[in-house]
């Protein structure tokens, strides 16, 4: 595959895209394939809950059914995407399952969304305690499956659920309370927290181009809606929109719920707690096993599933709890080959290998009886050395050793403390919200709209915003032999602002070696081309792709996070930073598995906005940035210490072998 048509792929990938790309899965995959009706029975059924709503639920019967089949159960808000044959393509995601008798497969639209009754709640909260005549999406999953036994002939009393993102948090949300009949599920791209990491906010810092655009596509009354920007470049749109009161006084009128609550809750308040699924997660047993997916690069919702694995470590009595960690952006896993992300390549089809040999042998092993477990407790992708290593603790434990990499003098990076002492040992730059640091390059499509760069933006070369002068830059030499994290990295930062509120952005790159030879080698091969095909439309394509994407001296950000400094000392309670003073910050970059190899150097980035996937903090303490004026957005000096005393650094787990 050329690298143009592997960039076209790409734009397959999506979020209610998990709704849009069996589409393009269904063109690829099929041709050779029998059909969807040739392979299944459909029913189109409405199951009553417990509180009398009917949920719209489709139910695939294989034709060759010669046994007893456990059910395999999806629930989504986007749709059930049914083809011109009246077939859900969701089916075509479940490719791998097909063979062996395959499953009974069962797709139904949540509460309030497309051809279900009721309303829809944005990640309606569990009824915690569960209470008689408290519904939630737990208890609308158990009265599906007690409704499916009942039904459904030839079930062999099993069911299995799975789902991305949203349906990963439904997965989630039916594992507080199961059914007895659910016997496996896997957790994907579940959002465990909306305030802390996941789609909404991070660390308390508003995602406002995700949480704008998401809002309004769900809540505006027409299922799929896409907001009508005037500008493709909706940084400009963003920034010309000014302070976030002019959302609703210009567009939304108060009438997407889900904004109003962006609004009325810009704290973790009891509103953002209660949504929170990982506190839950502390608290249970699991009596279900449970596959925790995510990617590496997922653009969306990494936090969620390894928060959810985490809080599940802690009482997981009957090994229950699994880990699986891939090169992939939201949902990679569940598309296409997996050799790439953008440019950066994987040397195996990673994704195919999931749905082939984890996801499939998953299932079948717990609701079949067939096969072995295909994971002891934690399978991660390496990325750089490219391979997959299998771990019985994540973090791993043994053979890791944490170093701490300072910030140190003449944008040098070491893992030798800094010697320097005294008041100016920093560096500096102005962050001015006027003129914020974009986060993607320019143009920003809309988030889901047609070409969108979404979903490959954490991939993107940095190399486009190092030098502006609101990016303090650090790296270290040459590296002399390979450099393997593999677990949490945390960044320890002294700052200072001159505002009385802040955000601190710091980014760990990779950075390719100047001279990268499979630069080289694309160039040559382009030229033998170009030689006997000099007029071809495709050489020219490629060409201008390879021109743009060198991967000498790529940027490539490995781990990233944002911190909104009234937080530092509770999420509940924000408080002013006091201005010029060395304020300590602790940022979680994540847990990560990567190889910086020889011949790299390791860089960090650190800025004060991102934008328009963060909103403008207005660098000046206001008690709801959301209620804040054109005039309290101010520029500030911002101040990153590396003295001997406030000795900033990256803790990162180097593997010692
Ligand atoms: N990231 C999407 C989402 C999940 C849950 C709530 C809000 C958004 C998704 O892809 O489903």
């Amino acid at each position: 595959m050329s690298r143009w048509t592997r960039m076209l792929a790409l734009l397959a990938a999506t979020p209610f895209a998990l709704a849009l790309w069996p589409r393009l899965a269904a063109r690829t995959d099929a041709q050779q394939q029998p059909t969807l009706a040739q392979l299944f029975t459909k029913r189109d059924v409405m199951i009553p809950m417990r509180d009398g709503i009917r949920l719209h639920t489709e139910i695939y019967t294989p034709r060759n059914q010669s046994a007893p089949l456990p059910f395999l159960i999806t629930r989504t808000p986007y749709g059930l995407s049914d083809g011109s044959d009246g077939y859900s393509r969701l089916l075509n995601m479940y490719r791998a399952m097909f063979a062996d008798g395959g499953y009974i497969f069962v797709f139904q639209d949540i509460r309030g969304r497309y051809k279900s009754e009721g309303k829809f709640v944005m990640n309606r909260p569990p009824c915690e305690p569960l209470r008689p005549g408290c519904i939630d999406e737990g208890t609308d999953t158990y009265d599906t499956i007690s409704w499916l036994l009942k039904n459904v002939p030839d079930n062999n009393g099993r069911a299995g659920m799975l789902g991305i993102s949203y349906g990963g948090w439904l997965t989630a949300m039916a594992l507080l309370h199961p059914n007895p009949a659910l016997k496996a599920a896997s957790e994907q791209a579940s959002p465990a927290d909306m305030f802390l990491g996941d789609d909404f906010h991070h660390n308390g810092a508003f995602r406002l181009s995700y949480g704008f655009e998401y809002a309004a596509m769900m809540e505006t009354g027409k299922e799929d809606y896409l907001f009508p920007f005037d500008r493709y470049d909706t940084f400009d749109w963003y920034l010309r929109l000014g302070p976030l009161s002019n959302v609703d006084r210009l567009y939304l009128h108060g009438r997407v719920p889900t904004w109003e609550d962006f609004v009325h809750h810009p704290n973790y308040d009891a509103f953002w707690q209660r949504q929170a699924v990982w506190p839950y997660f502390e608290r249970l047993t699991l009596t279900v096993p449970n596959l925790n997916v995510a990617g590496w690069w997922d653009q969306e919702d990494f936090w969620g599933p390894v928060r959810i694995y985490e809080a599940s470590e802690l009482h997981d009595v009957h090994h229950d709890n699994y880990l699986v960690v891939g090169p992939w952006n939201h949902g990679g896993w569940a598309r296409g080959l997996g050799t790439h992300l953008g440019p950066i390549q994987f040397d195996s089809p990673t994704s195919q290998y999931f749905r082939r040999k984890i996801q499939a042998a998953w299932f079948a092993y717990w609701l079949k009886g067939e096969g072995q477990l295909p994971v002891k407790k934690a399978l991660t992708f390496q990325t750089g050395t490219n391979r997959w290593e299998n771990y019985s603790a994540w973090p791993p434990v043994s053979g890791i050793v944490h170093r701490k990499l300072y910030l140190r003098s003449d944008a040098r990076l070491a893992f030798a403390p800094p010697e320097q002492s005294g008041p100016r040992a920093y560096d500096s730059y102005i962050s001015d919200p006027a003129h914020p640091v974009p986060y993607r390059h320019r143009p920003v499509q809309e988030t889901y709209g047609p070409g969108s760069h979404w979903y490959t933006w954490l991939v993107e070369d940095q190399r486009f915003v190092y030098e502006r002068p609101d990016v303090a830059t650090w790296e270290t030499p040459v590296l002399t032999h390979d450099v393997t994290v593999s677990g949490d990295i945390v960044a320890h930062l002294y700052a200072a602002t001159t505002g009385s509120d802040s955000d601190w952005v710091v980014k760990l790159i990779d950075v390719y070696p100047e001279r990268y030879p499979q630069d080289l080698l694309e160039m040559q091969a382009l030229e033998a081309k170009a030689v006997a095909d000099p007029q071809s439309d495709a050489v020219r394509q490629e060409k201008a792709l390879l021109a743009r994407m060198p991967m000498s001296g790529y940027q490539l950000m490995i781990a990233d996070e944002i911190f909104r400094g009234r937080f530092r000392k509770s999420y509940v309670h924000p408080s002013p930073i006091v201005p010029n003073k060395v304020t300590r910050y602790v940022i979680d970059l994540h847990t990560n598995n990567h190889t910086f190899l020889k011949g790299h150097r390791i860089m960090v980035q650190i800025q004060s906005t991102w934008f328009p996937l963060y909103d403008r903090n207005p660098q000046k303490f206001v008690p709801n940035i959301f209620e804040a004026k054109a005039s309290d957005y101010q520029q500030a000096t911002q101040r990153i210490y590396r003295s001997r005393y406030y000795a900033s650094y990256i803790d990162l787990p180097v593997a010692v072998h």
